[in-house]
């Protein structure tokens, strides 16, 4: 009885209503199905030994805007960058980041900022003139990350360089700064990782490419780990210091997994005229290095890898099982730069855009698998050009469990650099069949 009140008075509304208001009550349809992102562990994308790397970074995040978190502002005119890596620096599960001014211009205002789960934390005056490459890993094996800091000094020939330095980070915040390096050199790269010195502990490798001018007999150093006592003794290679005097990027990684770190290599990949009367070898193609054991590796046959004419500036490495198919792909990236060219940016001919190209291959066999070309419009804006992608990274942007390319500057990631406004939130994403599409995250 009460139901067909109810309905009676129900029905008196409707009739008393419009058409159009009819229509605004009635059901709407069943909401579509769900679509549940994909979360990628990214500990799992690489094999136990090269977690031993400071490749495997499973912390990295895309898009962070340091220049916020440095509350300053970049400016297109002068030298200043930031330089970044991601890491667990306090011992919980949220990514923190540590950034290194490069003032070129200023160099005593360089600082070391370290921001905790997104929240500055700590602030110190850099040790170096130059950094180029921050590498992060656990050194001492208290499960916290440590920061490597590899310097150049001034950037100029002859450079009075750098001492590589680590900041070792203890988890409640504290930390310890220890110059490393016995030797300030043009440390543009360096890579850490273990060489089989002294067991599976990571070594810290530091690649100094202007040493071949005042020790041209020498070797690349290395500073081998003594475990728990965050003592590190300086060793060297077997690579020559004239090897190297190109190469401005390193990664380590077991390509052959043969549970051997090998050194991947890349700089400017063009030969110049001194180099065939120089009194060794300078190897100026990208290369792989086998890795031997003991920090030697194989110079005898180095692998080459394939260029790209007018491409020739490396400006990471990265190594990554894109496509799912159970093998490594490289991944270089790469901004223009070729013989014979200024040392500034210079419109379509150094320091002006990038290109990714993707290598596939196995152990020591690699073969160019596809290129991706950034988006037209960075070539034909003037006031897009020397802030190449420093620091490439390969990460999930659109959550669908496919591995993207997120090419990444100080400048791309900054909300009030506006000469990037339109290309702000680049990345490529891969899509089902293998192909990466230009996208934009806003
Ligand atoms: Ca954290
Ligand atoms: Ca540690
Ligand atoms: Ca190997
Ligand atoms: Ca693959």
């Amino acid at each position: 009885m009460k139901y067909i009140k109810y309905a009676f008075i129900l029905s008196l509304f409707l009739y008393s209503c419009s058409k159009d208001e009819i229509d605004d009550i009635t059901i709407d349809p069943p909401d579509p199905p769900v679509i549940v992102d994909c979360e990628l562990d990214y500990t799992t994308l690489q094999s136990s030994y090269n977690k031993i790397s400071s490749h495997y970074q499973p912390m990295n995040i895309p898009f962070v805007d340091y220049a916020a978190l440095l509350n300053t502002t970049l400016s297109p005119v002068g030298l200043f960058g930031i330089y970044a890596a991601s890491g667990n620096f306090d011992g919980n599960s949220d990514p923190d980041v540590v950034m290194v001014t490069n003032n070129g211009d200023n160099p005593s205002e360089n600082e070391v900022v370290i921001a905790l789960d997104g929240i500055v934390r700590i602030a110190f005056k850099s040790p170096q003139v130059g950094t180029r490459k921050i590498s992060v890993k656990d050194l001492n094996q208290d499960s916290i990350d440590d920061i490597i800091l590899f310097g150049h000094g001034p950037d100029v020939a002859n450079s009075s360089g750098d001492y590589t330095t680590i900041i070792y980070m203890y988890g409640n915040g504290s930390y310890k700064v220890a110059e490393i390096g016995s030797v300030s050199g043009y440390h543009h790269t360096g890579a850490v990782g273990p060489l089989g010195i002294n067991g599976g502990l990571p070594d810290v490798l530091e690649i100094n490419s202007q040493a071949f001018t005042n020790d041209p007999d020498g070797f690349v150093n290395l500073y081998w780990n003594n475990g728990l006592s965050e003592l590190w003794i300086q060793d060297e290679t077997n690579i020559p210091n004239h090897w190297v005097a190109r190469i401005y990027h390193s990664e380590l990684f077991d390509f052959n997994n043969d549970g051997i770190m090998d050194l991947i290599l890349g700089g400017h990949e063009w030969e110049e005229s001194w180099m065939a009367t120089a009194s060794g070898t300078v190897q100026w193609r990208t290369h792989i290095l086998k890795g031997l054991g003991n920090g030697q590796f194989d110079i005898e046959n180095p692998v080459i890898l394939p260029s790209i004419v007018n491409w020739g500036v490396i400006t990471d490495f990265d190594m990554y099982d894109l496509d799912k198919d159970g093998q490594t792909e490289i991944i270089i990236t790469r901004t223009t730069g070729k013989d014979n060219t200024p040392g500034i940016p210079w419109e379509g001919q150094i320091y002006d855009g990038h290109i990714i190209q993707i290598l596939k291959g196995s152990n020591f066999s690699w073969y160019e698998w596809k290129r991706i070309e950034q988006p037209s419009e960075i070539f034909s804006n003037p006031t897009i050009h020397i802030e190449w992608p420093y620091a490439t990274k390969v990460y999930d942007v659109n959550k669908d469990c496919l591995l993207d390319i997120v090419p990444e500057s100080d400048k791309l990631n900054s909300s009030t650099y506006a000469s990037y406004n339109t290309i702000r939130g680049l990345y490529y994403e891969q899509q089902e069949n293998g192909n990466f599409l230009i996208k934009y995250k806003r």
